[in-house]
């Protein structure tokens, strides 16, 4: 892809994608499965590349460190530089700044910000401490591809150092409408940050357009011109490329693996257990961007609503631990438990338990097998940057399923055509589209189901990998389809409401 050969990929994001497994006295290096990793792994060995990040561990937990990742480098063909960062570094940049500042306030949800000075610092100088590591780990000619909100800073830090250098950076989560983003004290000093890149790369159209207001409106003396996937901003001597890159998964992994005959035997298996109820199912970490209370007021809803549902349908909603650490992540558990007892308390009866829950991570055979299974996927996030279980349930579903996806979730943009859509925060609008999900003939909701497995087919993650790595090296990129929608069409009328 690049005209110059000799150039390596760098990756740097927070943590490194890879695990730590004990093995005999020491330990072994295994790179991580998601689908980022597997769409940059080809890239990086072909190439020859470096993935640089935070392990995850303290430098004196693990004694053969250096030996593991050695050893893991050479399996998957390209190395892994790790970030040491102290317990004080982790708190004030991680669990501080990054998730009590960045994460809520680009999600709109401001009440959950903790604006802690202390946090922004340390948020500085965990960034140079990143700038340094690839600046001493790689070369000038390197293409340097920085993830997400946490290192915004590292690419003007890296530039300090050496101007010439090639950087880009990419936005997995959503960037805030002006109003919001002006809350956030130190706003002028993160657009600058961000135009010390080469190119930007936002999921949608709602993200960018919301950057290139708030560029518009705070910064002037910037001039945006073009139009189209990617445009530009002129800074001073500077022109910062802008981009559209919606995320996708690995379809063709997801597909193979829902064909599997594990997958299918356990599918069968749930089968039998839940005998002739519908699933509905809902995936995510515990966050409190992810709308787990709504969605679950939404359940009590229709419940209440719709009595034929009772006895027919269960949700089984599984909750993956996350950020354990920060306590508005303990308060909002406590609180989807309590719902969660009081719904199966109030409608469950011998033999039917309205809400199947699980606190704990899944093996991903077993996620697939319940993706096939489920006549309905309940993604409802408050607000998200894609979502990929949107994306992965539809890769594995044989078809007669229907995805209910929020309007706020970046995939939205994207699936709306095959998907029904929801506003997060209507809880009777939300337990309409349930029933109405759950009572869709098979026949009908496979025909939407291809038009969305296509649609994720082509637009999957080697496709964003490709499309923004061309559009890096100002190679040319075609147009794809809806994306320029800002929002996807909203119905302005809830079903059976005045
Ligand atoms: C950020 C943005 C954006 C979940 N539970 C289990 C499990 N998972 C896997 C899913 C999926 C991933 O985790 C979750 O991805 P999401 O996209 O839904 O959410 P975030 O973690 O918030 O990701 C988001 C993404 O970055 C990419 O740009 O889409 O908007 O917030 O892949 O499958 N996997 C297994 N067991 C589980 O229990 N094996």
């Amino acid at each position: 892809m690049n005209p110059n050969e000799s150039s390596r990929l760098v990756v740097v994001s927070n943590r490194l994608p890879i695990v730590l497994e004990k093995s005999g006295s020491g330990h072994v290096v295994k790179s991580g499965t998601g689908g980022l990793v597997r769409a940059l792994t080809p890239v990086l060995s072909h190439r020859g590349g470096v993935w640089i990040g935070w392990l995850g561990y303290g430098e004196d937990e693990v004694a053969d460190l250096k030996e593991a990742l050695g050893e893991g480098s050479r399996s998957v063909g390209y190395d892994f530089e790790p970030v040491h960062l102290s317990r004080q570094e982790v708190v004030g940049f991680y669990l501080g700044y990054s998730n009590s500042i960045v994460w809520p306030l680009f999600h709109d949800l401001l009440g959950y910000c903790s604006f802690d000075p202390d946090y922004w610092y340390t948020y500085l100088h965990v960034n140079r401490k990143y700038a340094r590591a690839v600046h001493e780990t790689t070369r000038s000619g390197d293409y340097v591809w920085v993830q997400d909100y946490q290192l915004i800073h590292l690419g003007a830090y890296l530039r300090q150092v050496d101007e010439k250098r090639k950087i880009g950076f990419f936005l997995h989560i959503p960037f805030p409408p002006l109003d919001i983003f002006v809350r956030l004290p130190w706003r002028a000093q993160i657009l600058r940050a961000l135009l010390a890149y080469d190119l930007l790369g936002f999921q949608t159209w709602r993200d960018r357009r919301n950057f290139l207001t708030c560029l518009q409106q705070l910064l002037p003396e910037v001039r945006i011109t073009g139009k189209g996937t990617v445009v530009r901003a002129e800074a001073g001597d500077r022109t910062v490329s802008i981009g559209t890159f919606p995320i996708g998964i690995d379809y063709r992994s997801f597909a193979s693996a829902s064909g599997g005959e594990d997958v299918r035997a356990r599918e069968t298996e749930l089968r039998s257990r839940f005998g002739d109820c519908k699933i509905v199912l809902g995936i995510d970490r515990l966050d409190y961007t992810k709308g787990l209370p709504e969605r679950l007021q939404a359940y009590k809803n229709a419940l209440e609503r719709y009595p034929d549902l009772h006895r027919k349908v269960i949700l089984l909603q599984v909750v993956v631990p996350s950020r354990e650490e920060v306590p508005e992540y303990g308060s909002l558990k406590g609180r989807v438990e309590s719902l969660v007892g009081s719904i199966n308390g109030k409608f469950g009866t011998p033999g039917w338990v309205p809400i199947q829950y699980h606190y704990r991570s899944i093996p991903q055979p077993e996620l697939i097998a319940l993706y096939r299974l489920a006549k309905m996927a309940f993604v409802t996030p408050l607000k998200d940057g894609m979502n990929l279980v949107a994306k992965e349930y539809c890769a594995c579903n044989p078809g007669h399923g229907t995805l209910v996806l929020s309007e706020f979730a970046g995939a939205a943009a994207q699936l709306q055509r095959g998907a029904m859509l929801v506003n997060p925060y209507d809880i009777e609008g939300m337990a309409d589209t349930l029933h109405a999900a759950v009572m869709r003939p098979d026949d009908e909701c496979r025909v939407r189901m291809r038009k969305l497995k296509e649609n994720i087919r082509k637009q999957d993650i080697f496709w964003w990998v490709d499309r923004y790595l061309r559009a890096a090296f100002d190679r040319a990129l075609g147009d794809f389809p809806g994306q320029e929608e800002y929002l996807p069409r909203m119905s302005l009328q809830g079903p059976n409401r005045e």
